[in-house]
């Protein structure tokens, strides 16, 4: 996994182990094993380490996480590099991450390409770096600079590398790059540059250490609930209130409490979960993701204007069409104010909006879709209107485009009938507001070829979206879930909870919002227009709805929003609506404790996944965590319904789900075949394999 080679007195030791060149335990071996060469090699006068294949080292094998750690440990390497007596150049290129880019720090010079990119990602695996990374980082780019990157695990291009002096030179190729900034060095005779002795900048922010705490503020205000950001804070802080030794030492105490902690383990299901999902069984393998030139949405709505947007931040040019003018300029008007409003936040850079609305162009005629590869409808969600759309976009779209439906509830395949190439159908359901959740529900029709499910899958990638294919049914996998909870939280209104207590519970437990606040933030007219249509009844919710109370658009809803406020304050009216709604149904209220609050927000829910995983619905039980922890705001480091639920477990969950079920009279509640069974047999979720998707259910 390591390659060897000497070359006019350079040596260089290339890591060999796709597809990212993590520093698996053979690999460590294999890096002192070459360094021990170098060093003995009289004929060698420097070093360089670079990387074969498509990236540099992208860190930790992950995978090696929570075994016993095998020797030689990676702060060995990075030591022994460190001290090495010859010159040590590393080439860096494609993306540098975690103890990879920590192994680089070690090396005494870095040269990268220009588009190589690096970062310490660790915080988002829910640890902190632990190869040195909250040591020597600060040393050369500043301990501001560095806990903005380490507590948010982003990247940082190699340009501002240049500039803050993380990287010594720009190059085209890493590898010769790397060899001849080595000769150069040796011409020079210039002295090796050992990260651990820089001390510029950790003396700027011991005499000032305001921007440093300022930085770590910002950088954690919006994570609370996580161990690890201040964990990184707090091992950042030691790199310019301690010697370097102690800092190391206590960084590499911190990373081996959250290697082992439970949220470290949530948020490694995740990495890994995210990926899994990608996988679809059965799917041969030489089916490959249509290539994507260009796009239509069919609809300039909010949902539409979004999609459009992800199209343009692909960099893929797309058509929008509506059929009224107006409607249509209304449209582009709203998608270049959100452009606007992101430029003036500095997430986006100057110029953004003309570039990406240059990709973006609108029509009334059904004509100037021919040429698209793919038609995404986003029309109004009902099904007669959707399949008048369809007909028209199967009499306008050429052969062989991905004809989507951005449905949230209705039947996939209903849809494709309307058209003659129902293979060439899927269902793409993107999350509100589209352009920026990440979650992607890509519904498999009965007929969706596999080609239509790879592309699919292909363009919500290019996207950056976290695609996850589901099967068809009401609600698909996130909706359905969430209508589990619905019901109980009008069931506790009645029962004696108010929308605060049960909001306080649901932030409490981690997720952004609680029910009653993303109601009203949705608009509390829809879930009554679909409950109408059902014939299904709310009666509290459905007494809000009759007086005007629709939530943050009309200034009341479950909460009361004073003069355009987003913030909801509770409303005394509700408690009484619910308290008179309550007598006249003849419900007993009572306290209502936070122990049963979460349970009945959660557990319903986590039957309903079971319910899903039977049905074939879900391929398995990580493509249901993802789905909630990118579509619906599950906090990461509680892992998904299912990971949540095996900790919990199942036999626990099966136990609550029978006394809610008998308690309410509801059988619905009750846990399901497999929940009971997996209970029974003391197994969790994780034990289940994937399943060959049953498209419709
Ligand atoms: C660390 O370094 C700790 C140290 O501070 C201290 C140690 C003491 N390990 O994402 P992709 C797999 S923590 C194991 O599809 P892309 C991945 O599962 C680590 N496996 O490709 C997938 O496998 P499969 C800090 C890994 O091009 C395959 O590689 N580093 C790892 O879209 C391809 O991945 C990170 O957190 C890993 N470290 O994106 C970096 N990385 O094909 C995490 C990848 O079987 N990695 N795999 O599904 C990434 O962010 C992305 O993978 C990367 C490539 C940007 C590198």
């Amino acid at each position: 996994m390591v390659a060897y080679e000497v070359t006019d007195g350079i040596a260089t030791i290339a890591i060999d182990n796709p597809p990212v060149n993590t520093l698996a335990h053979a690999v460590r071996e294999g890096l002192l094993k070459a360094l021990d060469h170098a060093e003995m090699d009289e004929s060698v006068r420097a070093v360089v380490l670079s990387c074969r294949g498509r990236t540099f080292s992208a860190g930790a094998e992950i995978r090696e996480f929570g075994k016993p750690m095998q020797v030689p440990g990676l702060h060995e390497v990075i030591e022994r590099f460190e001290n090495c007596p010859k010159p040590v150049v590393a080439g860096l290129f494609g993306t540098t991450l975690g103890g990879g880019l920590e192994l680089a720090l070690g090396c005494h010079f870095r040269v990268a390409t220009a588009n190589a990119r690096m970062g310490l990602p660790e915080v988002k695996l829910g640890l902190l770096p632990g190869a040195g990374g909250t040591q020597r980082l600060p040393r050369l780019i500043g301990p501001e600079k560095a806990v903005t990157y380490i507590v948010s695990g982003k990247m940082m291009g190699a340009r501002e590398a240049l500039e803050d002096g993380l990287i010594d030179k720009i190059v085209e190729d890493p590898a010769a790059g790397a060899v001849a900034f080595a000769k150069m060095v040796l011409a020079e005779g210039r002295p090796l540059v050992m990260v651990r002795d820089r001390t510029e900048k950790i003396e700027a922010t011991v005499a000032e250490p305001f921007a440093f705490e300022k930085a770590a503020a910002d950088a954690t205000r919006r994570l609370k609930g996580m161990d690890a950001p201040a964990a990184c804070v707090d091992a950042v802080r030691r790199s310019f209130t301690q010697p370097f030794e102690a800092g190391l030492a206590a960084e590499r105490e911190a990373f081996m409490t959250l290697v082992e902690g439970e949220q470290s383990r949530a948020q490694r299901h995740v990495f890994f979960a995210e990926r899994e999902a990608q996988k679809i069984p059965g799917i041969p393998r030489d089916v490959k993701p249509a290539k994507i030139a260009s796009g239509a949405v069919i609809g300039a709505g909010t949902m539409g204007g979004g999609i459009a947007m992800n199209f343009a931040n692909a960099g893929i040019p797309v058509t929008v069409l509506e059929t009224d003018e107006d409607v249509l300029a209304r449209g582009l008007t709203r998608i270049r104010n959100t452009y606007d409003i992101s430029v003036r936040r500095g997430a986006l850079p100057e110029g953004t909006t003309d570039k990406r609305m240059a990709l973006i162009t609108g029509t009334t005629d059904w004509g100037a879709i021919g040429e698209a590869d793919i038609v995404i409808e986003a029309v109004f969600e009902e099904l007669d209107l959707k399949k008048q759309v369809f007909e028209k976009i199967d009499a306008s779209a050429k052969q062989g485009a991905l004809l989507a439906t951005n449905t949230s509830t209705l039947d996939v395949d209903a849809i494709a009938a309307a058209t003659k190439r129902p293979a060439d159908v899927v269902g793409m359901h993107f999350f509100s507001p589209a352009n920026v959740m990440k979650l992607l529900e890509i519904v498999r029709g009965e007929k969706s070829s596999y080609q239509s499910i790879a592309t699919a899958i292909g363009v919500g990638r290019a996207m950056a979206k976290v695609p996850v294919v589901v099967g068809n049914c009401d609600g698909f996998v996130g909706n359905r879930m969430l209508a589990r909870r619905t019901t109980e939280c009008e069931r506790l209104l009645l029962e004696g909870a108010l929308p605060e207590q049960v909001d306080a519970v649901v932030t409490k437990f981690g997720f952004p919002m609680g029910p009653f606040a993303m109601g009203d933030l949705a608009g509390l007219d829809v879930g009554w227009r679909i409950r109408k249509h059902r014939g299904v009844k709310a009666p509290v919710s459905d007494q809000l709805c009759e007086m005007g109370r629709f939530g943050q658009k009309t200034g009341r809803g479950y909460y009361i929003y004073e003069d355009g406020s987003r913030v909801p304050t509770p409303d005394p009216e509700v408690a009484a609506l619910a308290e008179k709604t309550a007598a006249e149904l003849g419900i007993t209220r009572r306290e209502i404790g936070e122990d049963e609050i979460l349970e009945r927000m959660v557990y319903p829910m986590i039957n309903e996944a079971a319910r899903i995983l039977e049905e074939g619905i879900a391929i398995r039980p990580s493509d249901v965590d993802i789905v909630w922890v990118y579509g619906y705001g599950w906090p990461v480091w509680r892992g998904g319904p299912c990971f949540y639920a095996d900790q919990v477990g199942l036999d626990v969950i099966a136990e609550r789900l029978d006394h809610y079920a008998a308690s309410v009279a509801d059988e619905k509640l009750s846990p399901c075949a497999l929940l009971r069974s997996l209970a029974e047999q003391g197994k969790g979720f994780a034990s289940l394999g994937q399943k060959e998707q049953v498209a419709a259910a």
